[in-house]
């Protein structure tokens, strides 16, 4: 895109000249390596007036019937899906991932509307039998409070949205710090936001939904403050355990999503076509840049041979090129320091005897400022801990193995636990896997990638990864207080556990 098409779209996500002129912090576009805009970042006071206006929304908004709240939800999946084109260009530019990718990306932010919404009815607590006669038992969930939401540059607006939708439809304003590398997706979002509240009407309340844009301080006084009941925070697992200790420090509860370090399990009994496109895509997809990527690839060694120079021939086929164009599948990493630490692990993979293929940088003469690379595959001799760690490209380790207690041991190996795959026919190594001594992670897949998961489900993982789960299934709980209340009906004072206690 020219630097007047840059322009038209910010025009159409309502993001005017203004607000891309007189900043002071310089946004780049990994697309091809320019500033496209300097926008204004929150300094600490405007973080306060920020935390003292959600405390007022969330004074007023706690009281807004669930299934109310639930309608402000309905209507920014709506907006989403009529903004959904100006939206995920907005995310490419900002962040390089290809056109179809940001478009998905889009809809899984409609995809968790739709969820609370139906959600927002559904905020079950449970009655319980109590032991004490004429008495009555129940749970109620209540709102918590304003939630902070720390995002990274990768999923710049589907991360916000599993917070948010579920945060607004269970009664709490949100304050969201994105990644300071990806500000213009977050303007564009609080742009939409903004709609939804005036068309939503006066209940409303102003500071519902906020973005502050900066830097790691502004994260660090998130997680400090006493009024944040709750920090959601998604990135690398040393800000986690900055946060985590923070937050933890002063009683507050977070929900972290940290690093991953993915493998895929392919034994003898795998459908290989279908591996090797899984492979590609959970692989190369996002050029390596999801938490779910894959990143180890642990091979029988049987079908070795038969797998793995298929997966190097998908690998040179793999289009490469600018993440606006049709059919592109690998666009650019999110900068120079991202491909210069790409470049370093495979130089410690070749020294440790690793067998190196591709990873070279791809398209320097269109893109001299940008960071295109080929995708790398590394045959390595073991699980080293260069292997142990995630680097965030498109670097596919790969391992043999013999028996498949060696597979799952190696799967298991590595700090993170975030998502796992199994590729097998063979249900006796599936339902393995899937068992209580099979994969250690939050996500266990049969017969497909790690990557890509559905909103349904919860997402998160164990370990270092954090231990938190967003989206689906019952991921909500962690966005209310849970009340247990005993109600008493009779004329009588019975004790639990049978205690008498008669003055
Ligand atoms: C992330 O990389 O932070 O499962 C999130 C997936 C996506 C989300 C990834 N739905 O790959």
């Amino acid at each position: 895109m020219t630097n007047h098409e840059y322009r038209v779209a910010f025009a159409a996500a309502g993001i005017g000249d203004a607000e891309i002129e007189a900043g002071d912090l310089a946004v780049t576009t990994p697309v091809d390596g320019t500033v496209i805009a300097h926008v204004a970042t929150c300094g600490s006071s405007d973080l306060k007036d920020m935390i003292e206006r959600a405390h007022r929304a969330f004074e007023a908004w706690r009281m807004v019937p669930a299934p109310r709240r639930g309608e402000w939800v309905r209507l920014l999946g709506e907006t989403l899906r009529e903004e959904k084109e100006t939206l995920a260009r907005i995310v490419t530019l900002d962040c390089g991932k290809v056109l179809q990718e940001a478009r998905g990306e889009v809809q899984e932010m409609i995809d968790i509307c739709d969820f609370a919404v139906g959600l927002s009815r559904q905020l079950y607590g449970r009655t319980i039998a109590s032991e004490r006669p004429g008495h009555r038992m129940l749970e109620a969930w209540h709102p918590l409070g304003p939630v902070a939401v720390i995002s990274a540059f990768n999923f710049p607006v589907a991360v916000w949205s599993w917070n948010a939708a579920l945060a607004v439809a269970c009664g709490n304003p949100v304050i969201w710090k994105p990644s300071e590398r990806t500000p213009l997706t977050a303007m564009a979002v609080q742009k939409i936001c903004d709609q939804v509240s005036s068309a939503f009407g006066d209940d409303a309340p102003p500071g519902l939904c906020q973005i502050a844009v900066g830097g790691p301080d502004l994260g660090e006084e998130l997680a400090r403050n006493q009024r944040i009941p709750l920090v959601s925070a998604t990135g690398s697992t040393r800000m986690g355990r900055q946060v985590a200790g923070t937050v933890a420090a002063r009683f507050g509860r977070s929900i972290l999503e940290l690093g991953g370090n993915n493998a895929m399990i392919v034994t003898p009994a795998a459908d290989l076509d279908l591996a090797v496109r899984a492979i590609v895509f959970s692989a190369v997809g996002t050029a390596g840049q999801r938490c779910t990527s894959l990143r180890r690839l642990i091979v029988h060694e049987d079908i070795y041979d038969a797998l793995v120079p298929r997966v190097r021939e998908a690998y040179r086929k793999v289009p490469i090129g600018s993440p606006f164009e049709e059919g592109t599948l690998l666009g650019p990493l999110y900068d120079r320091d991202a491909r210069d630490a790409m470049r370093s692990a495979l130089e410690t993979a070749h020294r440790e005897g690793g067998i190196v293929s591709g990873g070279e940088p791809a398209l320097l003469d269109r893109y001299p400022d940008a960071a295109y690379v080929t995708p790398a595959i590394v045959e390595m001799p073991a699980q080293s801990t260069l292997v142990a760690t995630e680097t965030f490209a498109p670097i596919l380790y790969v391992l043999k193995y013999r028996e498949f207690d060696e597979a799952i041991a190696l799967q298991n190996g590595v700090p993170q636990g975030l998502s796992s795959a199994i590729m097998s026919t063979d249900l006796r190594e599936t339902e393995r896997f899937l068992a209580a001594a099979g994969s250690d992670c939050g996500i266990a897949n049969v017969n497909i990638g790690p990557s890509g998961a559905e909103i349904g489900g919860a997402f998160g993982g164990e370990k270092e990864t954090g231990g938190g789960r967003e989206s689906g299934s019952d991921a909500w709980k962690s966005y209310m207080r849970r009340q247990t209340t005993t109600i008493n009906y009779s004329t009588d004072l019975p004790l639990a556990q049978g205690v008498t206690f008669k003055p």
